[in-house]
């Protein structure tokens, strides 16, 4: 008889490490926390100028903000979604709703607990990353500051103060671009990002590339190109940037390791990389060469700093992205911002970028270097500054616990 042997398989390529869902370490050691009672409330703050990328214009920022209060703290968290999905799945509504009748039922009005056994609670919720992002960082709020440790410090930061670029919009012409890119240098920005999409792209970047030759430039994207696009994609290979970012569908992994096995210039990866999993399949796939880190569209800062821990094993460097956050959510991503991988500026820009006049009582200003002072009071080391909080809260609901109702 004829023995039919199956060929041995090729061995399997290294694989990342196996995840940990962010729920790591880094909750070792910090306090127990009580959650008595809590308030989510809606914010509006102009911007200083309209943002266009290619998926759409804002001019105003509006943020939903948690407030936790326990043992006499008050832990404050901000969640990034949108008022639509054009950027992500989630949107202000149902990043509420998921929050109110589903993730602060968990935290509110139940025992004093480590705060990883809070996270753990809040689990079983699956998506909504944006909304758990919030709990998450009122959550450490709280735990930081009662155990008297800096968010920085429980995320494993170890700088003091972190480089930071700058997102420039898609403006009506070049000359307004360049405009920007101009004012935006002047004040120390140490790179420069412009929002692209297709027939706005190459004539932008070569006109800033001729005007700013040695200025550390990248593109974004955000998922407007396809493969039928690789012939200008290839062209903004001669332009030394330092990455372009998200040029592909928001939920393609495929595609973009193809594209970038044909260029030379590193792509980065925004929407595509919505959970720790999905960096760990990016980077099996090499559906790039770096992540942008945004903790609320990976479920929050433990998550984010668990992908930034696979980066830097796989040798991709990582750097801190941002949502146009108020001075909450920017206190959160300038801790994470000091972890060692991130290497490259992040688009974690000073208050005055946005607004004339932030939330919190002390605005993030740019150094003359380009940077920005990491908090170092306990916890997230920002709060509203309470005059213009009720000055900007457009909506309010308070929240005692399960079975008590809210509103
Ligand atoms: O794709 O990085 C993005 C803002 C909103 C949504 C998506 C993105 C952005 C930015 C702005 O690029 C970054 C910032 O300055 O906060
Ligand atoms: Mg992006």
């Amino acid at each position: 008889m004829l023995a039919v042997s199956k060929p041995a398989a090729a061995p399997l390529p290294p694989f990342p490490p196996e995840p940990d869902q962010g729920r790591s370490d880094r909750t070792d050691g910090l306090a127990e926390v009580r959650v008595e009672g809590a308030r989510l409330r809606l914010v509006e703050l102009p911007l200083v100028r309209p943002f266009t990328t290619s998926v759409g214009t804002d001019t105003v920022k509006t943020a939903l903000l948690v407030e936790l209060v326990g043992d006499g703290l008050r832990g404050w968290g901000e969640c990034v979604a949108d008022p639509g999905p054009s950027y992500f799945g989630e949107t202000l509504v149902t990043a509420r709703h998921v929050l109110t009748e589903y993730l602060l039922p968990e935290v509110v009005g139940s025992p004093r607990r480590p705060v990883a056994d809070h996270l753990r609670r809040i689990t079983w919720v699956r998506g909504h990353p944006m909304a758990q992002a919030a709990l998450e960082m009122a959550l450490l709020d709280l735990a930081g500051q009662a155990t008297g440790r800096s968010l920085a410090q429980i995320l494993g930061g170890v700088r003091v103060r972190v480089a930071c670029g700058v997102s420039v919009g898609i403006e009506a012409t070049v000359a307004a671009t360049l405009r920007a890119v101009d004012g935006y240098c002047a004040e120390g920005y140490q790179r420069v990002k412009l929002k692209c999409r297709p027939g706005r792209d190459e004539r932008v970047v070569a006109a800033v590339r001729r005007a700013f030759p040695t200025l550390p430039l990248t593109v974004d994207g955000n998922a407007a190109y396809t493969l039928a696009d690789l012939a200008v994609l290839q062209r903004l290979d001669r332009y030394g940037l330092l990455m372009i970012e998200q040029p592909l569908a928001h939920d393609d992994l495929v595609d973009h390791a193809r594209l970038q096995a044909l260029l030379r210039t590193p792509v980065c990866l925004d929407e595509s990389v919505p959970s720790v999993a999905s960096a760990r399949a990016a980077i099996a796939l090499r559906a790039g060469g770096m992540i942008n880190l945004k903790p609320g569209r990976v479920g929050g800062l433990l998550a984010a700093a668990a992908i930034h821990d696979l980066c830097g094993a796989a040798g991709w460097p990582t750097w801190v992205g941002g949502m146009l956050e108020t001075g909450i959510g920017r206190a959160a991503n300038v801790a994470l911002a000091s972890l060692p991988n991130n290497t490259l500026a992040g688009d974690t820009s000073a208050s005055d970028r946005y607004f004339s006049e932030d939330l919190v009582a002390e605005p993030f200003r740019l150094g003359l270097d380009g940077t920005l002072a990491v908090p170092t009071r306990p916890g997230l080391g920002a709060e509203p500054d309470p005059e213009r909080l009720a000055r900007v809260t457009t909506w309010l609901e308070r929240f005692t616990g399960p079975g008590t109702g809210h509103g």
